[in-house]
C-alpha cells in the first residue's frame, strides 16, 4: 500500500511543549526570559504560541501572522555554553535572531532538535 508507505516518511511530529528564550535579535543581546512555549513546526517555519489552544485559535483568523521565526538557512546546534540548563539548542535565523529551546526530557528535544537542523539544512538559503 503506497499511501501507507508515503506518511510513514512524513515525520510525525507537529507541537511540542518547550522552554524558550530568545538571547539576540540582530546582533544585539538580550535579556533572558525563559518561558514554556507551545511550538509548532509549520512547513519551513516555526511557531510559537503560549498554549496549544492559542493554535486552534489563530488557524480560525488566517489574516495574523503567528509568533515565529523562518528555518531556511538558519543554524541549529546543541550548547552547552549559553545556558545552565541541561539539553539546550540554540537556533540562529538568517535574519539574526538567536533563541534557545531547552526541555528536561531529552527524547523530546533531541527529536525536535533533529527535525530543525534538518529543515534548516535542507531549506533553500538563497
Ligand atoms: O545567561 P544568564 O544571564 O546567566 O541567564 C540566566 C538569567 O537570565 C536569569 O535571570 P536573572 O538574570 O533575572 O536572574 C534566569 O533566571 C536564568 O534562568 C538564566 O540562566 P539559565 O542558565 O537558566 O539559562
Amino acid at each position: 500500500n503506497t499511501s501507507q508507505g508515503v506518511q510513514q516518511l512524513q515525520p510525525s511530529l507537529h507541537g511540542v511543549y518547550l522552554n524558550k528564550t530568545k538571547i539576540a535579535d540582530g546582533g544585539k543581546k538580550l535579556k533572558k526570559n525563559w518561558t514554556l512555549t507551545w511550538v509548532v513546526l509549520s512547513s519551513n517555519e516555526l511557531h510559537f504560541y503560549k498554549e496549544y489552544k492559542q493554535e486552534a485559535m489563530a488557524s480560525l483568523k488566517p489574516g495574523l501572522k503567528p509568533e515565529g521565526v523562518d528555518l531556511c538557512g538558519a543554524i541549529v546546534d546543541w550548547t552547552t555554553e549559553k545556558s545552565s540548563r541541561k539539553n539546550v539548542f540554540q537556533i540562529t535565523t538568517r535574519s539574526g535572531e538567536e533563541l534557545l529551546l531547552q526541555s528536561d526530557d531529552y527524547p523530546t528535544i533531541s527529536k525536535w532538535h533533529d527535525v530543525i537542523k534538518k529543515i534548516a539544512e535542507k531549506s533553500p538559503s538563497a
